[in-house]
């Protein structure tokens, strides 16, 4: 008795000493500011484009556009908060005034904004309307002031750095607090300048005294953080593309001083010695601004769900761009799209499997339950599994108890006391063995990895490398549905098809003579050859669920196999011919339209018609509107078969066919009369025949 008495008292007194001896950790390098943890956790918020542009059908508004354009019918900004809010945002970015110059607010210091436009009579304020949509919904507010201002007179000169900080200090006080501004990097060029049309060069360093810009800021709004790209460094960084993605390894750290080259926005610098965190921005459509040709270039699922884990997922914030078109509203694919978005991520995140489980960790710190491996998993930010000081390489072990099924895996560091984890890899005990299942650089904020499907009884996560001891505020490990996206079809010139699910689990079944492909169809395991005509239906089928994706569907007329462009002795040529919508070959620089293509069909077909699919490409697509097509047997006596244009083509670039009496052919040819663009472009996705 006495014995148990004494290993009692001596196991509380050795367990009293090790909770003292855990000394807090101390932060290392640079740290989050308040405003910035406030602002890495709300994850994920919207920016807005809309001003004279949106009238206009461009990307960059002159600052010429009479403000009479400006009117929008239907505007309503509940609904941009609505959609923002279904999609997940939790806040909205409004370009109050973009290039241009245009406001959506009634400023004092310029006639060039919604004062004078017929929308409500000139007596609107979009911003105030945002702000209390925002409030309303339960959003925050943000503000994108372009600093480059096309329409203003003064641009360029000391004047007008008063001008824009009049401006500031009107959005800044006037629609109560605002959690992020956004100074956009293009600055300077050719404009309007009101009446002057010049080429206006700034010295994007020092013509807007940003020192003291920030200052009358952050004395306006304590609580903002302050976005800039090319300006001296402010709170947060951009991460050198508008694609959508930050880079696996990224670093919240960037140096004060000194330039910035893309590589250092994408990864951040390891050493940094300031806290600047990446935003990735990017478009839910290609473009930043409406444009009634993108309403079916809306990004789908599967690159939406990318963009998640390419931004939040690599310790980023996603800042998505809804255009707002020429009503005034979200176009409703958009909202479509967004909804569906948000729901996948829900689903995906759903049940955290590690919660309730039992952890354990080769090193606490201390030995201090304060810092023990279960604070990882406790659902608590404020809390984390540590390390002891010099211990840098240090592995986490969850025993889920059974067998269980998972595909992602997330980690969140204590960013508060500063980014540390250089390097760490998961495993999973699958059959009685360690299996490494997936290795990563950076953590930071969050970090989410996605893999194939595996089902095991125990996971760990090993810090393979840190600059300090690791502090780690929380781990996750989800079972994220597949999401069964139509596989797409390609046949290539060969004849052979191919078909290519977008999520790689996903099997893949087929049929060729028009019936419907379940998963008792064939199953598609590599390119299969076919002759002829042909009919392919694919499905992605993922058997955990027995669900499966809608069909999609090909019809393919006579093999090209032996068909030649003979116009041209460019062998990429072929990419015309190569089945694949997302390759397009294009008419040398220097042609001049009417340029025409022809091919040599290799033999005599009957042909009734032909089909033409434009390059499906953002830049300079050069898509044909109007065209003349001509046949022939010998490639010398032509016959001119169809002519005419391709309605439409412009807002929606799809397969555009034409048929036309039947005819014996050897040799086709495709003139292209003008473009969409009215300039020399001339290019091509794909060209087919229909034949009989
Ligand atoms: C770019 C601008 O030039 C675009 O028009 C858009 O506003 C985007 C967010 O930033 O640099």
């Amino acid at each position: 008795m006495k014995n148990t008495i004494l290993i009692l008292l001596l196991s509380v007194t050795y367990f009293a000493c090790c909770q003292v001896s855990a000394q807090a950790p101390t932060a290392y390098g640079p740290v989050p500011t308040d405003n910035q943890m406030r602002w890495q956790k709300m994850e994920a918020y919207a920016f807005v484009h809309f001003s004279v542009n949106t009238y206009t059908d461009q990307s960059w508004g002159n600052g010429d556009e009479d403000p009479k354009i400006f009117n929008p019918t239907e505007l309503d900004c509940r609904q941009w908060a609505r959609v923002c809010k279904e999609a997940g945002m939790k806040g909205i970015i409004i370009t109050a005034k973009h290039h241009s110059g245009f406001c959506l607010w009634p400023s004092k210091y310029t006639e060039y904004s919604v004062k004078n436009c017929p929308w409500k009579n000139g007596k609107g304020d979009i911003v105030r309307e945002m702000a209390d949509a925002c409030k309303e919904y339960g959003l925050k507010l943000g503000i994108y002031l372009s600093p480059w201002d096309r329409n203003h007179p003064d641009y360029g000169k000391p004047e007008y750095i008063t001008y824009f900080r009049n401006q500031l200090r009107e959005l800044l006080t006037n629609y109560g607090e605002i959690f992020e501004i956004w100074f956009d990097g293009a600055n300077g060029g050719t404009g309007y300048y009101g009446g002057a049309r010049e080429n206006r060069k700034i010295d994007r360093t020092t013509y807007y005294d940003w020192k003291n810009t920030y200052k009358l800021i952050r004395e306006l709004q304590p609580k903002i953080v302050i976005w800039n790209d090319g300006g001296d460094r402010a709170d947060l960084r951009w991460v050198g593309t508008e694609a959508g993605f930050v880079g696996e390894t990224n670093w919240s750290l960037l140096n004060a001083t000194g330039e910035v080259p893309e590589n250092m926005l994408r990864y951040g610098v390891e050493n940094g010695d300031s806290w600047v965190p990446g935003e990735v921005n990017t478009s839910i459509r290609p473009e930043w601004f409406y444009h009634p040709s993108e309403d079916t270039k809306v990004k789908t699922l599967p690159q939406l769900m990318d963009l998640y884990y390419n931004s939040i997922g690599r310790n980023g914030t996603l800042l998505l761009n809804f255009p707002i078109d020429t009503k005034g509203l979200i176009h409703p694919t958009d909202e479509k799209a967004a909804f569906e978005y948000a729901k996948a991520v829900k689903e995906a995140f759903a049940v955290n499997l590690v919660e309730q489980k039992k952890a354990t960790a080769t090193n606490v710190r201390g030995n201090s339950t304060r810092y023990a491996a279960n604070k990882a998993i406790d659902n608590d930010a404020n809390t984390f599994w540590a390390t002891d000081d010099n211990v840098k390489t240090a592995s986490l072990t969850i025993n889920f108890g059974k067998s269980t099924t998972f595909n992602r895996f997330l980690a969140q560091e204590y960013i508060r006391l500063g980014q540390r984890v250089r390097a760490f890899t998961v495993e999973a005990f699958i059959e009685g063995k360690w299996k490494e299942i997936a290795k990563a650089t950076t953590i930071g904020y969050k970090r989410i990895l996605r893999f194939p499907s595996v089902t095991a009884t125990q996971v760990r996560f090993n810090i393979t490398d840190s600059k300090s001891n690791p502090l780690i505020s929380n781990i996750g490990l989800y079972n994220a549905p597949q999401i069964l996206t139509s596989p797409t079809i390609i046949r290539n010139q060969a004849g052979e098809i191919n078909i290519i699910p977008v999520d790689k689990e996903s099997e893949v079944y087929y049929t060729l003579d028009g019936s419907i492909p379940t998963s008792k169809s064939k199953k598609f395991t590599g390119t299969c050859p076919t002759e002829g005509k042909v009919e392919v239906k694919a499905i992605a089928y993922d058997s955990r669920s027995g669900k499966n994706s809608p069909v999609s569907q090909e019809k393919y007329d006579i093999p090209r196999k032996n068909w030649k462009v003979i116009s041209s002795t460019d062998a990429s040529t072929t990419k015309l011919l190569d089945g694949n919508a997302s390759t397009a070959w294009h008419q040398p620089r220097n042609t001049k339209l009417p340029v025409d293509l022809v091919i040599d069909l290799g033999q005599v077909e009957t042909v009734t018609g032909f089909r033409y699919l434009p390059d499906q490409g953002m830049w300079n697509p050069g898509i044909i509107t109007q065209y003349e097509f001509f046949i022939s047997q010998d490639n010398t006596t032509w016959k001119l078969v169809s002519e005419g244009e391709f309605a439409n083509i412009k807002n929606n670039p799809l397969w555009q066919t034409k048929n036309f009496a039947t005819e014996k052919v050897r040799y086709i040819k495709l003139r292209a009369l003008r473009n969409t663009q009215n300039n020399n472009e001339t290019g091509y996705a794909e060209l087919d025949v229909i034949t009989d």
